[in-house]
């Protein structure tokens, strides 16, 4: 009772939060059920996403109590203040708020989603829920296998962190579209875009393997893409 399934590649065509998760369900259950998992269309008026598809509320609300932030505390694997050659740096358990906020939760998403910044604005990967990690497309990062941040652009990496409330800033120099992961959740979709400036790079000229995102322009347009909207979009 095979399907001749087992051999497709899920790094073509657009990448649903549904097969993300179908991915993540797939390695939950190891192989024993893979070879039944896989059809990865055709049953769309499913929706198995934990948040619910209209009940988006509330996902930045909790943002407001980031006032637990202390500067002593330091995150596993990300103690270090790193400063790239451009002047690019990632601050850790810095006591100062950036210019901006992504949250990151334990549902395993960033929200915003799509985020549009200018050159050395800083932003705050603050963390709501779970243990998660906001960390550059870049070679020289864990598992990052490919290149979607600007040339020039420095592998920024907040480090996976737990501490509910703290965050990590980054300031960006680098112009262009910067995607990033979450290191233990990138399989499973947990990726986003800051766009800083204009458009450019690696990023805007292919789709993101581990997650659909909003298109950099529309960035651009709208400022900011909350999760939920994007997630009502993509299913
Ligand atoms: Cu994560």
């Amino acid at each position: 009772m095979h399907p001749e399934d087992t051999t497709r590649t899920p790094s073509t065509g657009p990448t649903t939060r549904r097969t993300a998760l179908r991915r993540l369900a797939a390695g939950a259950a190891a192989v024993a059920l893979a070879g039944c998992a896989g059809e990865s269309d055709g049953d769309d008026a499913t929706t198995d996403t934990g948040t619910g598809t209209g009940a988006g509320t509330g996902t930045t609300a909790d943002t407001s109590t980031a006032g637990t932030t202390t500067d002593g505390t330091t995150g596993s694997g990300g103690t270090a203040t790193t400063t790239a050659s451009d002047g690019t740096a990632t601050k850790t358990n810095a006591a100062e708020r950036g210019d901006y906020t992504v949250g990151m939760y334990t549902d395993l998403y960033f929200d915003p989603v799509g985020l549009h910044v200018e050159p050395g604005d800083t932003v705050s990967f603050e963390l709501v829920s779970g243990a998660h990690s906001a960390t550059a497309y870049h070679p020289d990062n864990p598992n990052a296998f490919e290149r979607r941040v600007p040339e020039g652009a420095p592998a920024w990496d907040t480090g996976t962190f737990g501490e509910k409330g703290a965050f990590r800033n980054v300031t960006f120099e680098t112009a262009g579209t910067h995607d990033y992961y979450c290191i233990p959740h990138k399989m499973v979709g947990m990726v986003g875009r800051v766009v800083v400036g204009d458009p450019g790079g690696p990023a805007t000229a292919s789709e993101n393997p581990d997650l659909s995102l909003p298109t950099a322009d529309r960035i651009v347009e709208d400022g900011t893409v909350a999760w939920s909207d994007w997630e009502s979009e993509v299913g």
